[in-house]
């Protein structure tokens, strides 16, 4: 049976249909519509306890037996260790993945995420101190980012899950109003990525 995918049309959601496609991983799709509050429904609540997008059931867990991940850094961990790809099994390698994938959970996601949720605010004195304070340092993570693309092809060595939670985040740049001609190397990186069929595939299935 495929895995079942929950998710919504956001960053943390397509990393996880990205990393599906590109690992060639049958799956089904159910759309949790987060601007509805379907993220809080009790059904949901079982898979996914803190009441957020994306999760998985992989039918076929471990021994056998069915399984549900939540957080999407884990999710991806999980998708890697189950077809062997894109997360190498031990050494450096492996450690520079969890680096760059560990980047992106604690930093390069809930920053610019924070810009798109005062961007949101109708009241420009509440947003003035929100945006001055995510903005730079959603910039200086941009700027972190073409440093190491500027020696590296890929975050990590080979493309790696690592890439595809970043990729989920760099897309919504227009939304968080970072221009890429500011950073030509992550211009790069993302203009290889997107060129990607499986890459197209995981942003074009309907997740809303
Ligand atoms: N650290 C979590 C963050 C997940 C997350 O923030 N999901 C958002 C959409 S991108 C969500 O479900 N928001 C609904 C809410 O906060 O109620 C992960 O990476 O999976």
């Amino acid at each position: 049976m495929n895995i079942q995918l929950f998710a919504f049309d956001t960053p943390n959601g397509r990393k996880i249909s990205v990393a599906l496609e590109e690992m060639g991983l049958p799956y089904d799709v159910h759309v949790i519509d987060i601007t509805r509050d379907e993220q809080f429904a009790p059904d949901f609540l079982k898979i996914s306890p803190n009441n957020k997008i994306p999760a998985i059931v992989d039918p076929q867990g471990p021994e056998g037996q069915p399984i549900s991940v939540f957080e999407s850094g884990a999710i991806l961990i999980y998708l890697a260790e189950k077809t062997g790809r894109f997360l190498p099994t031990q050494g450096a390698a492996r450690v520079a993945v969890m680096e760059w994938l560990m980047f992106q959970m604690g930093g390069f996601g809930p920053m610019p995420g924070q810009v798109h949720h005062f961007l949101g605010l109708k009241n420009e004195q509440d947003q003035r101190y929100g945006l001055d304070r995510y903005m730079k340092e959603t910039r200086r993570l941009y700027g972190v980012m073409d440093r190491r693309l500027s020696s590296h092809e890929f975050f990590a060595g080979d493309l790696s899950i690592a890439d595809f939670a970043i990729l989920g985040w760099v897309w919504r740049h227009p939304r968080h109003q970072v221009d890429l001609q500011d950073f030509p190397q992550v211009k790069r990186w993302f203009d290889t990525l997107m060129a990607r069929p499986a890459v197209q595939r995981g942003f074009a299935v309907p997740l809303k």
